[in-house]
């Protein structure tokens, strides 16, 4: 799978493109990963990506040249690209949206910032708008990262062992049940007595009756999604 990503900020990716998961699927060919930086699709010499918004207001939005520039010089050379635009206007993420990006040969990430990109890129480019949730950052780049982090993830052959991603909150529709480990009393807490007797078909009673109860007091939304 190829990711390309256009930001003003491309050191931003720098320190978790090289680590974990990522560093691995790239190393292992996987993952094609490239960061643009929009500046180098400006034409003049100031290298301005911005300006001020039509019918005026606040903060400053993305001029289309560059952005089209940018999107073209890595859409021509793949056939099936998929352009996504980080923006608190988008969807809302969640695994399905992930799994669905996971399967696409090439993604093209847009990271906003100021008041957003002109209208006219998301009208001829933009295939899907994404958010990561109900709150305020401050740009696309921290959502991208999010985005390329839960796609990797999904990749086959990237997680080691197939198991703990299936088990997982969210795939199973359930949040995790608690786990220990050594020592078997810390500061005065025991670890739940079911934990040590050996006897493993209890032992996933228990587990499944607290990752139950959990969701229910924490997430009951998930328990309505998947009527559990
Ligand atoms: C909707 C808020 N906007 C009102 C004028 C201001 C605004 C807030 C935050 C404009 C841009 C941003 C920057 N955020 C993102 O680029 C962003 C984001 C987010 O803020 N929350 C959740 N997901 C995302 S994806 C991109």
């Amino acid at each position: 799978m190829k990711i390309d990503v256009i930001t003003i900020f491309p050191e931003m990716f720098e320190s978790i493109f090289d680590f974990g998961i990522i560093h691995k699927a790239r190393q292992a060919g996987t993952l094609e990963l490239n960061c643009l930086d929009l500046r180098n699709f400006a034409a003049d010499r100031h290298r301005m990506v911005d300006d001020r918004p039509f019918g005026g207001g606040a903060g400053m939005v993305f001029k289309p040249e560059p952005l089209a520039a940018a999107i073209r010089s890595r859409r021509d050379e793949s056939a099936s690209s998929w352009t996504v635009y980080l923006s608190p206007q988008g969807h809302v993420l969640n695994q399905t949206r992930m799994r669905a990006l996971a399967d696409k040969d090439h993604l093209i990430l847009i990271c906003g910032r100021y008041e957003g990109i002109d209208q006219r890129i998301i009208d001829l480019f933009v295939d899907e708008e994404l958010s990561i949730g109900d709150y305020i950052l401050s740009g696309g780049e921290i959502p991208a990262m999010v985005l390329v982090d839960g796609i990797v993830r999904c990749l086959p052959g990237v997680v080691g062992h197939p198991a703990s991603t299936r088990d997982e909150s969210f795939e199973t529709g359930l949040l995790d049940y608690p786990v220990y480990t050594r020592p078997a009393e810390f500061e005065g807490l025991s670890v739940p007595e079911v934990l040590l007797s050996g006897d493993h078909r209890e032992i996933a009673r228990w587990r499944r009756l607290q990752a139950r109860e959990k969701t229910r007091r924490v997430r009951p939304d998930l328990l309505d999604q998947n009527e559990q």
